[in-house]
Protein backbone atom coordinates (compact mmCIF):
# COMPACT_ATOMS: atom_id res chain seq x y z
CA UNK A 1 0.00 0.00 0.00
CA UNK A 2 1.31 3.59 -0.90
CA UNK A 3 0.70 6.34 1.32
CA UNK A 4 0.07 9.54 -0.18
CA UNK A 5 0.83 12.90 1.73
CA UNK A 6 -2.79 15.12 1.63
CA UNK A 7 -2.19 17.36 -1.45
CA UNK A 8 -3.15 20.76 -0.21
CA UNK A 9 -5.75 22.43 -2.19
CA UNK A 10 -5.23 25.12 -4.60
CA UNK A 11 -7.59 28.09 -4.76
CA UNK A 12 -7.93 29.36 -8.07
CA UNK A 13 -8.91 33.60 -7.63
CA UNK A 14 -8.36 35.94 -10.39
CA UNK A 15 -8.00 39.42 -9.58
CA UNK A 16 -10.78 41.53 -8.99
CA UNK A 17 -10.98 44.33 -11.84
CA UNK A 18 -12.40 47.91 -11.05
CA UNK A 19 -13.44 49.57 -14.25
CA UNK A 20 -14.12 53.14 -12.28
CA UNK A 21 -10.38 53.57 -13.29
CA UNK A 22 -11.26 53.53 -17.37
CA UNK A 23 -12.76 57.02 -18.48
CA UNK A 24 -13.17 55.43 -22.32
CA UNK A 25 -14.83 52.96 -24.16
CA UNK A 26 -13.35 49.26 -23.20
CA UNK A 27 -15.02 47.56 -26.22
CA UNK A 28 -16.58 48.79 -29.65
CA UNK A 29 -19.79 47.76 -28.80
CA UNK A 30 -21.34 51.34 -28.95
CA UNK A 31 -18.91 53.06 -31.37
CA UNK A 32 -20.50 52.15 -34.28
CA UNK A 33 -23.00 54.09 -36.07
CA UNK A 34 -22.35 57.31 -34.11
CA UNK A 35 -25.41 60.14 -34.49
CA UNK A 36 -25.13 63.16 -35.50
CA UNK A 37 -24.54 66.14 -32.45
CA UNK A 38 -28.22 66.76 -31.90
CA UNK A 39 -29.77 63.83 -31.80
CA UNK A 40 -33.36 64.85 -30.53
CA UNK A 41 -35.36 68.02 -32.41
CA UNK A 42 -36.50 71.27 -30.93
CA UNK A 43 -39.77 69.88 -30.25
CA UNK A 44 -38.62 67.21 -27.86
CA UNK A 45 -36.61 68.96 -25.73
CA UNK A 46 -39.24 71.71 -25.48
CA UNK A 47 -41.66 68.68 -24.50
CA UNK A 48 -38.85 67.07 -22.25
CA UNK A 49 -39.38 71.01 -20.64
CA UNK A 50 -43.07 71.15 -20.73
CA UNK A 51 -43.92 67.34 -19.57
CA UNK A 52 -40.80 66.36 -17.01
CA UNK A 53 -40.22 63.44 -19.22
CA UNK A 54 -38.95 62.47 -22.61
CA UNK A 55 -40.30 58.76 -24.26
CA UNK A 56 -39.57 55.96 -26.28
CA UNK A 57 -36.02 57.64 -27.39
CA UNK A 58 -33.88 54.30 -29.40
CA UNK A 59 -30.53 54.25 -27.75
CA UNK A 60 -29.83 50.44 -28.39
CA UNK A 61 -29.83 48.10 -31.13
CA UNK A 62 -30.77 44.61 -31.05
CA UNK A 63 -27.53 43.16 -30.47
CA UNK A 64 -26.43 45.55 -27.43
CA UNK A 65 -29.22 44.45 -25.73
CA UNK A 66 -28.19 40.79 -25.43
CA UNK A 67 -24.87 41.66 -24.46
CA UNK A 68 -26.33 44.17 -21.56
CA UNK A 69 -29.09 40.96 -20.79
CA UNK A 70 -26.25 38.49 -20.03
CA UNK A 71 -23.90 40.50 -18.88
CA UNK A 72 -26.62 41.40 -16.47
CA UNK A 73 -27.39 37.69 -15.60
CA UNK A 74 -23.91 37.00 -14.54
CA UNK A 75 -23.85 40.33 -13.02
CA UNK A 76 -26.87 39.36 -10.68
CA UNK A 77 -25.73 36.66 -8.87
CA UNK A 78 -24.87 37.27 -5.51
CA UNK A 79 -21.46 35.46 -5.38
CA UNK A 80 -20.08 37.19 -8.39
CA UNK A 81 -16.63 37.53 -7.57
CA UNK A 82 -16.84 41.13 -7.93
CA UNK A 83 -19.23 41.71 -5.61
CA UNK A 84 -17.73 44.03 -3.44
CA UNK A 85 -17.80 46.72 -5.98
CA UNK A 86 -21.81 47.33 -6.13
CA UNK A 87 -22.55 50.51 -4.27
CA UNK A 88 -25.59 48.85 -3.30
CA UNK A 89 -26.78 45.42 -4.11
CA UNK A 90 -30.80 44.15 -3.14
CA UNK A 91 -31.17 40.66 -4.71
CA UNK A 92 -34.89 41.45 -3.20
CA UNK A 93 -35.46 44.89 -1.95
CA UNK A 94 -39.68 44.51 -2.26
CA UNK A 95 -41.56 44.79 0.59
CA UNK A 96 -44.27 43.73 -1.10
CA UNK A 97 -45.40 40.17 0.50
CA UNK A 98 -44.75 37.54 -2.17
CA UNK A 99 -42.59 40.23 -4.26
CA UNK A 100 -39.39 40.75 -5.77
CA UNK A 101 -37.42 43.47 -7.11
CA UNK A 102 -33.45 43.05 -7.85
CA UNK A 103 -32.14 46.79 -7.12
CA UNK A 104 -28.48 47.47 -7.64
CA UNK A 105 -26.11 50.57 -8.19
CA UNK A 106 -22.96 49.86 -9.76
CA UNK A 107 -22.80 47.92 -12.38
CA UNK A 108 -20.59 50.11 -14.45
CA UNK A 109 -17.24 49.08 -12.30
CA UNK A 110 -18.01 45.38 -12.89
CA UNK A 111 -19.18 45.12 -16.53
CA UNK A 112 -17.39 46.48 -19.72
CA UNK A 113 -20.68 46.04 -21.21
CA UNK A 114 -22.29 48.32 -18.55
CA UNK A 115 -19.19 50.57 -18.48
CA UNK A 116 -19.05 51.56 -22.00
CA UNK A 117 -23.08 52.37 -22.45
CA UNK A 118 -21.84 55.41 -20.06
CA UNK A 119 -20.24 57.04 -23.29
CA UNK A 120 -22.85 55.78 -25.66
CA UNK A 121 -23.72 58.37 -27.81
CA UNK A 122 -27.31 57.66 -28.34
CA UNK A 123 -27.48 58.18 -24.75
CA UNK A 124 -25.10 61.29 -23.98
CA UNK A 125 -26.11 63.56 -26.81
CA UNK A 126 -29.68 63.95 -26.08
CA UNK A 127 -28.80 63.78 -22.58
CA UNK A 128 -26.29 66.80 -23.34
CA UNK A 129 -29.22 69.08 -25.11
CA UNK A 130 -31.62 68.20 -22.00
CA UNK A 131 -28.99 69.14 -19.32
CA UNK A 132 -28.31 72.38 -21.29
CA UNK A 133 -24.18 71.35 -21.02
CA UNK A 134 -21.73 68.97 -20.13
CA UNK A 135 -23.04 65.84 -18.87
CA UNK A 136 -21.37 64.36 -15.78
CA UNK A 137 -21.70 60.90 -14.18
CA UNK A 138 -23.61 60.37 -11.06
CA UNK A 139 -24.11 56.60 -10.90
CA UNK A 140 -26.29 54.30 -12.57
CA UNK A 141 -28.73 51.54 -11.47
CA UNK A 142 -30.49 48.15 -12.64
CA UNK A 143 -34.33 47.40 -11.70
CA UNK A 144 -35.16 43.68 -12.31
CA UNK A 145 -39.06 42.61 -12.01
CA UNK A 146 -38.65 38.82 -12.80
CA UNK A 147 -42.02 36.67 -14.37
CA UNK A 148 -45.18 37.01 -11.92
CA UNK A 149 -43.65 37.84 -8.67
CA UNK A 150 -41.82 41.43 -9.96
CA UNK A 151 -42.73 43.89 -7.25
CA UNK A 152 -43.49 47.62 -7.76
CA UNK A 153 -41.51 50.48 -7.45
CA UNK A 154 -43.49 53.24 -5.61
CA UNK A 155 -43.65 56.98 -7.31
CA UNK A 156 -41.39 59.20 -6.07
CA UNK A 157 -39.02 61.72 -7.41
CA UNK A 158 -35.31 60.83 -7.88
CA UNK A 159 -34.07 64.28 -6.23
CA UNK A 160 -35.45 63.25 -2.67
CA UNK A 161 -32.93 60.13 -2.56
CA UNK A 162 -30.19 62.85 -4.07
CA UNK A 163 -30.13 66.20 -1.52
CA UNK A 164 -26.36 65.41 -0.87
CA UNK A 165 -25.68 67.07 -4.35
CA UNK A 166 -26.52 70.30 -5.77
CA UNK A 167 -28.13 72.46 -7.38
CA UNK A 168 -30.78 70.42 -8.78
CA UNK A 169 -29.60 69.95 -12.16
CA UNK A 170 -29.54 65.95 -12.60
CA UNK A 171 -31.42 63.74 -15.39
CA UNK A 172 -32.36 60.25 -15.50
CA UNK A 173 -32.04 57.70 -18.29
CA UNK A 174 -34.02 55.18 -17.95
CA UNK A 175 -33.53 52.24 -20.55
CA UNK A 176 -35.56 48.99 -21.24
CA UNK A 177 -33.78 45.78 -21.42
CA UNK A 178 -37.27 43.84 -22.41
CA UNK A 179 -40.30 45.35 -24.35
CA UNK A 180 -42.07 46.79 -21.28
CA UNK A 181 -46.18 47.46 -21.04
CA UNK A 182 -48.74 47.30 -18.60
CA UNK A 183 -48.86 43.55 -17.58
CA UNK A 184 -44.81 43.35 -17.41
CA UNK A 185 -44.85 46.45 -14.66
CA UNK A 186 -43.74 49.27 -17.00
CA UNK A 187 -42.54 52.92 -15.66
CA UNK A 188 -45.83 55.67 -15.32
CA UNK A 189 -45.19 59.00 -15.09
CA UNK A 190 -46.94 62.12 -13.82
CA UNK A 191 -47.16 64.90 -16.39
CA UNK A 192 -45.92 68.03 -15.23
CA UNK A 193 -45.05 66.92 -11.71
CA UNK A 194 -41.53 68.37 -12.55
CA UNK A 195 -43.08 71.32 -11.00
CA UNK A 196 -44.03 70.46 -8.02
CA UNK A 197 -42.04 71.14 -5.28
CA UNK A 198 -39.11 68.02 -3.02
CA UNK A 199 -41.09 65.61 -1.68
CA UNK A 200 -40.70 63.87 1.08
CA UNK A 201 -38.29 60.22 -0.03
CA UNK A 202 -40.65 57.42 0.44
CA UNK A 203 -39.42 53.40 0.89
CA UNK A 204 -38.38 52.71 -2.94
CA UNK A 205 -39.55 49.31 -3.09
CA UNK A 206 -42.51 49.69 -0.59
CA UNK A 207 -46.43 50.36 -1.79
CA UNK A 208 -47.05 51.66 -4.68
CA UNK A 209 -49.05 54.51 -3.29
CA UNK A 210 -46.56 55.60 -0.18
CA UNK A 211 -46.59 59.10 -1.26
CA UNK A 212 -50.26 59.98 -1.54
CA UNK A 213 -50.49 61.18 2.08
CA UNK A 214 -47.64 63.49 1.06
CA UNK A 215 -49.83 65.01 -1.83
CA UNK A 216 -52.45 67.84 -1.85
CA UNK A 217 -55.68 67.21 -3.41
CA UNK A 218 -55.35 68.49 -6.60
CA UNK A 219 -51.69 66.37 -6.73
CA UNK A 220 -53.92 63.18 -5.36
CA UNK A 221 -56.35 63.54 -8.94
CA UNK A 222 -52.87 63.83 -10.60
CA UNK A 223 -51.26 60.49 -9.09
CA UNK A 224 -54.66 58.95 -10.31
CA UNK A 225 -53.93 59.96 -14.08
CA UNK A 226 -50.35 58.79 -14.89
CA UNK A 227 -49.17 57.96 -18.07
CA UNK A 228 -47.91 54.58 -18.85
CA UNK A 229 -44.27 54.18 -21.07
CA UNK A 230 -45.09 51.50 -23.07
CA UNK A 231 -41.88 51.10 -24.68
CA UNK A 232 -39.59 48.17 -26.65
CA UNK A 233 -36.42 46.68 -25.49
CA UNK A 234 -33.64 49.14 -26.46
CA UNK A 235 -35.49 52.67 -26.13
CA UNK A 236 -35.15 54.87 -23.34
CA UNK A 237 -37.18 57.34 -21.61
CA UNK A 238 -35.57 60.65 -19.81
CA UNK A 239 -36.89 62.73 -17.15
CA UNK A 240 -36.45 65.66 -14.59
CA UNK A 241 -35.38 64.78 -10.80
CA UNK A 242 -38.71 65.98 -9.80
CA UNK A 243 -41.05 64.27 -12.05
CA UNK A 244 -43.08 61.74 -10.03
CA UNK A 245 -42.47 58.36 -11.23
CA UNK A 246 -43.48 54.63 -10.24
CA UNK A 247 -44.03 51.17 -11.87
CA UNK A 248 -46.32 48.42 -10.24
CA UNK A 249 -45.86 44.76 -10.06
CA UNK A 250 -45.21 42.34 -13.13
CA UNK A 251 -47.92 40.16 -13.92
CA UNK A 252 -47.16 38.69 -17.31
CA UNK A 253 -44.55 35.61 -17.73
CA UNK A 254 -42.00 37.94 -18.60
CA UNK A 255 -39.12 39.61 -17.28
CA UNK A 256 -38.77 43.45 -17.00
CA UNK A 257 -35.32 44.68 -17.10
CA UNK A 258 -34.11 48.43 -16.86
CA UNK A 259 -31.07 50.29 -16.75
CA UNK A 260 -31.15 53.23 -15.84
CA UNK A 261 -27.86 56.16 -16.13
CA UNK A 262 -28.14 59.06 -13.91
CA UNK A 263 -26.39 62.09 -14.56
CA UNK A 264 -25.46 66.20 -13.62
CA UNK A 265 -24.88 69.12 -15.48
CA UNK A 266 -21.19 69.28 -15.32
CA UNK A 267 -20.33 72.06 -12.47
CA UNK A 268 -23.21 70.09 -9.86
CA UNK A 269 -21.46 69.93 -6.22
CA UNK A 270 -20.87 67.91 -3.85
CA UNK A 271 -23.34 68.82 -0.83
CA UNK A 272 -22.02 66.59 2.15
CA UNK A 273 -18.51 65.61 3.39
CA UNK A 274 -19.47 61.61 4.01
CA UNK A 275 -18.96 59.49 1.13
CA UNK A 276 -21.51 60.17 -1.63
CA UNK A 277 -22.05 56.72 -2.68
CA UNK A 278 -20.61 53.58 -0.28
CA UNK A 279 -16.80 53.51 -0.81
CA UNK A 280 -16.02 56.56 -2.46
CA UNK A 281 -13.41 59.02 -1.35
CA UNK A 282 -15.56 62.18 0.33
CA UNK A 283 -15.86 65.38 -1.93
CA UNK A 284 -15.76 68.05 0.37
CA UNK A 285 -19.25 70.17 1.04
CA UNK A 286 -19.10 72.69 -2.18
CA UNK A 287 -16.46 71.34 -4.64
CA UNK A 288 -18.04 69.51 -8.24
CA UNK A 289 -18.36 66.13 -8.69
CA UNK A 290 -15.44 64.59 -10.52
CA UNK A 291 -12.23 62.13 -10.27
CA UNK A 292 -12.24 58.49 -10.71
CA UNK A 293 -16.29 57.67 -9.33
CA UNK A 294 -17.90 60.51 -11.25
CA UNK A 295 -16.24 60.85 -14.58
CA UNK A 296 -17.31 63.51 -17.37
CA UNK A 297 -18.96 61.76 -20.01
CA UNK A 298 -19.48 64.39 -22.94
CA UNK A 299 -15.89 66.20 -24.40
CA UNK A 300 -15.72 70.09 -23.98
CA UNK A 301 -14.59 72.30 -21.29
CA UNK A 302 -14.88 71.41 -17.49
CA UNK A 303 -16.53 74.02 -16.06
CA UNK A 304 -15.12 76.19 -13.24
O1 LIG B 1 -37.56 50.59 -13.05
C1 LIG B 1 -38.48 51.07 -12.42
O2 LIG B 1 -39.60 50.61 -12.42
C2 LIG B 1 -38.25 52.32 -11.60
C3 LIG B 1 -37.05 53.09 -12.00
C4 LIG B 1 -36.84 54.32 -11.21
O3 LIG B 1 -37.50 54.57 -10.26
C5 LIG B 1 -35.83 55.27 -11.59
O4 LIG B 1 -35.16 55.10 -12.60
O5 LIG B 1 -35.68 56.28 -10.88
Amino acid sequence: MTHRSAVPKLELTMPVLDLSSTHEQLTDLFRSTPPSSKTLSEDQVDAFHRNGYLKNIPILNNDQVEILRNELDALSAPDHPARELWYEFHSNESSSNGSVLFHALGAWRISPAFHDALWNPRFTIPASQLLGGNVRFWHDQVFCKPPRCGGPVAWHQDYSYWTRTGPMNHLTCWIALDDCDRENGCLHYIRGSHRWSLLPMPEIAGSLDGIRPNLNAEQQQQLDHPEAIEISAGEACFHHPLTLHGSDKNRSDRPRRAMVINVVLDGTKSLSDEPLLKGVDPIPHGEPLGGRFFPQLTAGETSP
